[in-house]
């Protein structure tokens, strides 16, 4: 009932290469957020169901905390914390799937541990100019989520009768966040046909965004109050907000991995403002941006820092001060906005 988003041939590539692996390791990237997570652990209570002994989840970084109910959190493998039994995981494997990224760097350190491996790779992902790192690729960057693309894929396969409730709570909380509660990147008819089904395996959807939006900390609120308040700065005549957090303001606040995640939606709520952009101060810089409608803030992210992403959401790294990549995109901006 779904249109039919990934080849054919694809599918039957990707088939093949799960039938004949006997130890399967899934992967996404460093900082991983709901869609990743969400993607990599539906996949593995997927192929569990299937009859797949041996699958792994190995996340370069930790989660965030107000992911951590999701079901098979427990059976995590974090690079960053636990080398030894990832490179161990890595090298017995005979099949690895990379879910929701474009390039091995989006691993972080975890990339070097690639070298040398002899297993079989398939790529499952949404972002822009897939790097061609894995022989069989399924790349659809008009999905909205990865999440989404696990669906598709199951469902292609014929196997959607081992898409048990765990599976489907995974992928309904990918599609969740990676579209901001079906509120950007979510016109697609097709996405709730999908929900209808998940709906049907029994996903609380209620339940999970209460889960996923109302965990927040005391800091974290009070760092929002803080953001919103002091640290945003509006440039109207751009329609654009840029706000940034400095290291030390991080610390202030107890910042945990997760906290700042959805703060660059916020400015968005401004009316009159249609790209917003987010810098915290880390080594390098993260700067995340978003914008409405037919504004290519990927575009901005990859002129000035290198970046890439979605026409509506994407990010870039900056090996510098945090003041001086603000400085860069305010110089920047008025250019930018003209060019449009
Ligand atoms: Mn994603």
């Amino acid at each position: 009932m779904i249109s039919r988003v990934i080849e054919q041939s694809l599918i039957e590539k990707v088939n093949q290469l799960i039938d004949n692996a006997q130890h399967v390791v899934i992967v996404s990237h460093e900082n991983p957020d709901g869609d990743a997570v969400g993607s990599s652990l539906a996949m593995m209570h997927f192929l569990r169901a299937y009859g797949k002994e041996d699958v792994k989840v190995i996340l370069p970084s930790e989660l965030p905390y107000n992911l951590k109910w999701l079901p098979g959190v427990e059976d995590l493998l974090i690079y960053s914390l636990q080398e030894k039994s990832c490179c161990r995981a890595l090298q017995a494997c005979d099949l690895i799937l990379f879910l929701d990224l474009n390039a091995l760097s989006r691993t972080g350190k975890m990339s070097q541990a690639f070298n040398g491996l002899s297993a079989q790779r398939v790529l499952i992902d949404h972002h822009e100019f897939p790097e061609p790192f894995a022989p069989a690729t399924i790349s659809c960057p008009q999905i909205s989520s990865t999440s989404e693309l696990v669906f598709r894929y199951i469902s292609r396969s014929g196997c959607l009768n081992d898409l048990n409730q765990d599976a489907a709570v995974c992928i309904y909380t990918g599609m969740m966040t990676d579209t901001g509660c079906f509120s950007y990147n979510s016109n697609q008819p097709d996405i709730y046909v999908i929900v209808h089904y998940l709906l049907q395996k029994g996903v609380d959807k209620d339940a999970i965004y209460r889960k996923v939006f109302y965990a927040f900390s005391e800091d974290r609120m009070r760092m929002t109050g803080y953001l919103m308040y002091k640290a945003m700065e509006i440039m109207p005549e751009y329609q654009t907000a840029i706000t940034s957090i400095s290291k030390r303001r991080l610390k202030y606040f107890n910042y945990r991995p997760g906290d700042t995640e959805n703060i660059v939606n916020m400015p968005l709520q401004i009316e009159g403002v249609n790209i917003s952009i987010f810098l915290r101060e880390d080594n390098p810089v993260r700067i995340s941006f978003r914008s409405v409608g037919d504004i290519p803030v990927n575009r901005l992210a990859n002129e000035l820092f290198g970046g890439g992403g979605h026409k509506n959401a994407a990010g870039a790294r900056y090996k510098g001060k945090l003041s001086e990549a603000v400085e860069m995109i305010k110089q920047a901006i008025p250019k930018f906005v003209e060019s449009l």
